[in-house]
């Protein structure tokens, strides 16, 4: 029975807060993903597609896409955007190579008119190695302090264990029940 229910709200109501997680190839957007369908914190219901999960903290549904980095699947990024109300940027904090290329992204992302109203949490993830980036020369580099017109959160993580994954989920589910 809860099951049908939560079956229908996803159906008919607007509980459902549409997450895109977005990020260049290999930064670990999969393996966020996947974590969150294993924490026991967070509820997930069956897979909906091969790259969309359903899942539910704390009564707040999200229905979050995993979408393709690689270079030429960026320009198709733009499909997924009506709707979304909450974008998770992934970045692998020890490819400082390519943390200009992420930039661009995302200042593409931030002016684009379908994402006007959505807000932007920045997982810098694999903190776990020595060569890592901190949050605050990746919040330097990609001047977040500037980002007035988007609600935005950054948060240090490393998707292998898992730390620091609830606490930037339980940032958005704040944004979401945020009035
Ligand atoms: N050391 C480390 N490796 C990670 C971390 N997160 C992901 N990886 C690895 O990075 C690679 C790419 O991860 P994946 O989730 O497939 O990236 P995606 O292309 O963004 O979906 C895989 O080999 C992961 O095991 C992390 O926090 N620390
Ligand atoms: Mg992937």
């Amino acid at each position: 029975m809860g099951q049908l229910v939560t079956k229908m709200m996803s159906i008919f109501g607007k509980q459902e807060h549409k997450v895109i997680i977005v990020g260049l190839d290999n930064a670990g957007k999969s393996t966020i993903l996947y974590q969150f369908l294993m924490n026991e914190v967070v509820h997930t219901c069956p897979t909906i597609g091969s790259n969309v999960e359903e899942i539910v903290l704390r009564k707040t549904h999200f229905l979050m896409w995993d979408i393709g980095g690689q270079e030429a699947l960026r320009s198709t990024w733009n499909t997924y955007y009506s709707n979304t109300e909450f974008i998770i940027l992934v970045i692998d904090s020890t490819d400082r190579d390519r943390l200009l290329t992420t930039r661009e992204e995302l200042y593409k992302m931030l002016a684009h008119e379908a994402l006007q109203d959505a807000s932007i949490l920045i997982f810098a993830n694999k903190q776990d190695m020595k060569e890592s980036m901190t949050t605050v020369e990746i919040s330097q580099f990609l001047t977040l302090s500037a980002i007035k017109d988007h609600p935005w959160h950054i948060q240090g993580c490393c998707a292998l264990t898992g730390e620091g994954l609830l606490a930037g989920l339980q940032w958005i589910q704040s944004q979401a029940t945020a009035n």
